[in-house]
């Protein structure tokens, strides 16, 4: 997909639904994060606007402000399984490819290899979103093998520590000691050190969070997609509770996301001197461009 592909006549316009007009005319495609992101949520036509998971889910919010986060969301794909994630994942307005339970790194190893051969002087984002039971269960194997082979690409688990989906079950995720439906006898194992993991299978940019700033949130997933595009495999680790499967009543959610950066989810970042180079110089570009745009608008006013 591209802007010119989504950007339909003009007079073709009025035939198309009122939503997707609104996406094209005032949706973020070709636009910067000042003028269509997280800082301005509500002010633009979201990419991902509506979608059935529970009231108050924690990582609906979080899906929702990985698409206000996108760099370039007309030049972006992502990749994920089951699980309660791809409910809402499927229902934005970025192409969503949906394989077999757990393969979606393996998918994502592919796409980006052939989206480089295929556009070699463009910047096509690939990023796999899927729970803790997707991308550290059943699809371990294959998030590893993608981290050790280098693979250009940004992997987000969106960690509720339970198989939320499917009911309850204990994962390698949740806490040792852990009670669930599923799983009434307590974890009996520690919980999966996944950035260590993704740290030994060579990720060059590795962030663990509960999201409770929202520009701070962005800003990590920004860095991760910018670095995996030069560098390498980049991997972020979110906290997104399940308040069904641990009752967390939906009034205390954003409570127990702050109490888990206390606690489990303390922010870690960490950066390879490549990875650090890529975001200094990224960071520096769009400062300037921002700086040169609110000059213009000064120049202009006075
Ligand atoms: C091959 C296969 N095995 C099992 C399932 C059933 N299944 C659907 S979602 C899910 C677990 C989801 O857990 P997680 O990845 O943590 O996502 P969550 O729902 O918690 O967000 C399972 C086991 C499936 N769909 N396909
Ligand atoms: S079951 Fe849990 S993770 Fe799934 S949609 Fe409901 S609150 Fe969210
Ligand atoms: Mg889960």
């Amino acid at each position: 997909m591209s802007l010119k592909y989504v950007t339909p006549a003009e007079r073709f316009k009025r035939y198309l639904p009122k939503d997707y007009v609104e996406l094209v005319d005032y949706g973020p495609f070709g636009k910067s994060q000042d003028e269509a992101g997280p800082g301005n949520m509500g002010q633009f036509k979201e990419l991902m606007e509506e979608h059935p998971m529970c009231s108050g889910c924690w990582m609906a919010y979080y899906i929702r402000l990985i698409f206000a986060s996108l760099p370039c969301p007309e030049e972006t794909v992502t990749l994920g399984t089951a699980g309660c994630g791809r409910l809402a994942i499927s229902q934005a307005a970025v192409p969503f490819i949906y394989g077999n339970y757990g393969d979606q790194n393996a998918m994502a190893s592919g796409l980006s290899r052939a989206f480089r051969l295929r556009f070699p002087d463009k910047h096509k984002d690939v990023i796999t979103i899927a729970g803790d039971g997707g991308t550290m269960d059943i699809g371990f194997s294959m998030t590893m093998h993608s981290w050790i082979r280098g693979e250009k690409f940004t992997t987000i688990m969106l960690d509720n520590e339970v198989y939320g989906n499917t009911g309850g079950q204990e994962s390698g995720m949740s806490p040792k000691g852990a009670v669930l439906k599923m799983a009434p006898e307590g974890k009996k194992f520690e919980k999966m050190p996944a950035t260590a993991l993704a740290k030994a299978a060579g990720c060059v940019y590795i962030v663990k969070m509960s999201p409770t700033n929202i520009k701070k949130a962005a800003k990590v997933i920004r860095r991760a997609i910018f670095v995996a595009r030069e560098v390498g495999p980049t991997f972020i680790h979110a906290y997104t509770s399940c308040n069904i499967e641990y009752s967390i009543p939906t009034e205390e959610v954003f409570a127990d996301a702050r109490a888990q950066e206390k606690d489990r989810f303390q922010f870690e970042e960490y950066m390879t001197d490549e990875a650090k180079a890529v975001i200094e110089r990224v960071e520096a570009e769009e400062k300037a461009t921002l700086r040169a745009k609110k000059g213009k608008i000064a120049e202009e006013v006075s």
